[in-house]
C-alpha cells in the first residue's frame, strides 16, 4: 500500500511541529509548504535527518510551490499570522482571509479530494473561508479547536483531581473564542460527571468555574508568556490526533468544528461552529447532537452568533 501523503500548508510553529509530530507516528509522507523561501526546506531537512535516529520511514519535503502539495490525502493548514499580546483572535481576519484565498485555491487545483485540517485564527470563520475558496465538501474540511480547548480543560480538572489525564474526559462546544462552552455536565473523571465531584466534596462550584474560566482564556494564557507568538505544541498535538482518526478509520468522536446545518442543534440556519462529530475515512461521518439544557443552549447559540458576526464582516471584505 502507497504511503499516504500529507501536506502541511505554513511552516512555522505549528507546522513544524506537525511534521516532527506526523514523522514520529509515521502517518505518511510529509510535504511541508510556506510562502517564506527556505523554511520549509530547512525544516524538512531538519527532521527528514533525525528519522534515522527514530527509526521512522518517512520523506520530508519542503515547497515554495503549490504544484508540490498535488495528490495529498491530508492538508492541514496553518498559514497565517498568529496573534500577539493584546490582540484577540478577530483582529486577524482581514490579513488571514487573504491567505485562506490562496490555500483555498492551491487545493482546489492539486489535491480537491483530501481531508483538510485547518488551523489558522480565526479558527470558525477560516474554516468557512477556506471550504468557500477550496470547494471542498463540508464532510471533508474541519477546524481544530474543540481538542485543544478540551485538553487544556482536561489538563486543569487532571491537576485539580490529582489523576490521570487519561482518565478525565471533556467537552468545549461552540466558537474558538472568549464565548467557546465549556460542557461541565459532559465532562467526566472515570464517567463520573463534574457535577457529581462537586457533590462529592473533589473541589468546589468556584474551582470548577475558575478551571472553566482558565479553559476559555488558554490560549491568551500562552500567547502573555511567550510574548512573540501563540501555542504550538498541544494545537499541533491535537490536530494530528483529527488525522490519524482519518487516516486510520479510527471513527474517533471528537469536537471540531463543522458546517451544523439549520434545525441542527438549535441553529436557525447553517453555521461553521465546534461540535462532537465521528471522524473516520468518510471524515466527518456524523455530527453527535447531544441534549442541552437551557443555559447551555443559550451559550452556544451566543457563541455560534459570534461566528455569524464575523462571517458578516469576512463577507463585507470578500465584496
Ligand atoms: P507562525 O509560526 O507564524 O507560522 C505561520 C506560517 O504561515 C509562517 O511560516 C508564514 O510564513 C506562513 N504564511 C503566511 N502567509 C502564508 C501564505 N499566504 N501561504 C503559506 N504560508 C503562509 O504561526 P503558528 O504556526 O504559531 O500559528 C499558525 C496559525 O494557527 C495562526 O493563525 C494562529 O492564530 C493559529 N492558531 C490556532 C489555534 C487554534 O486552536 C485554532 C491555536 C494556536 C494557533
Amino acid at each position: 500500500m502507497a504511503r499516504k501523503k500529507i501536506a502541511l500548508v505554513g511552516s512555522g510553529n505549528i507546522g513544524g511541529t506537525l511534521a516532527h509530530l506526523i514523522g514520529l507516528k509515521e502517518l505518511g509522507d510529509v510535504v511541508l509548504f510556506d510562502i517564506a523561501e527556505g523554511v520549509p526546506q530547512g525544516k524538512a531537512l531538519d527532521i527528514l535527518e533525525s528519522t534515522p535516529v527514530e527509526g521512522v520511514d518517512v520523506r520530508y519535503r519542503g515547497a515554495n510551490d503549490y504544484a508540490e502539495i498535488k495528490g495529498a490525502d491530508v492538508v492541514i493548514v496553518t498559514a497565517g499570522v498568529p496573534r500577539k499580546p493584546g490582540m484577540s483572535r478577530d483582529d486577524l481576519v482581514g490579513i488571514n482571509l487573504k491567505v485562506m484565498k490562496a490555500v483555498g485555491e492551491g487545493i482546489k487545483a492539486n489535491c480537491p479530494d483530501a481531508f483538510v485540517i485547518c488551523i489558522t485564527n480565526p479558527l470558525d470563520v477560516m474554516v468557512w473561508a477556506l471550504q468557500h475558496f477550496s470547494g471542498v465538501p463540508a464532510n471533508r474540511i474541519v477546524g481544530m479547536a474543540g481538542v485543544l480547548d478540551s485538553a487544556r480543560f482536561r489538563t486543569f480538572l487532571a491537576e485539580e483531581f490529582n489523576v490521570s489525564v487519561e482518565d478525565v474526559t471533556a467537552f468545549v462546544l461552540g466558537g474558538h473564542g472568549d464565548t467557546m462552552v465549556p460542557l461541565v455536565r459532559y465532562s467526566t473523571v472515570a464517567g463520573i460527571p463534574l457535577p457529581d465531584l462537586v457533590k462529592m466534596g473533589w473541589t468546589t462550584q468556584e474551582k470548577l468555574d475558575a478551571i472553566v474560566q482558565r479553559t476559555r482564556d488558554g490560549g491568551a494564557e500562552i500567547v502573555n508568556l511567550l510574548k512573540t507568538g501563540s501555542a504550538f505544541y498541544a494545537p499541533a498535538a491535537s490536530a494530528v490526533a483529527m488525522a490519524e482518526s482519518y487516516l486510520k478509520d479510527k471513527k474517533r468522536v471528537m469536537p471540531v468544528a463543522t458546517l451544523v446545518k439549520g434545525g441542527t442543534y438549535g441553529q436557525p440556519d447553517d453555521v461553521f461552529v465546534g461540535v462532537p462529530v465521528v471522524l473516520g475515512e468518510g471524515g466527518v461521518e456524523r455530527i453527535v447532537e447531544i441534549s442541552l439544557d437551557p443555559a447551555e443552549q443559550a451559550a452556544f447559540n451566543k457563541s455560534a452568533d459570534a461566528v455569524r458576526g464575523l462571517v458578516k464582516v469576512a463577507s463585507g471584505l470578500m465584496g
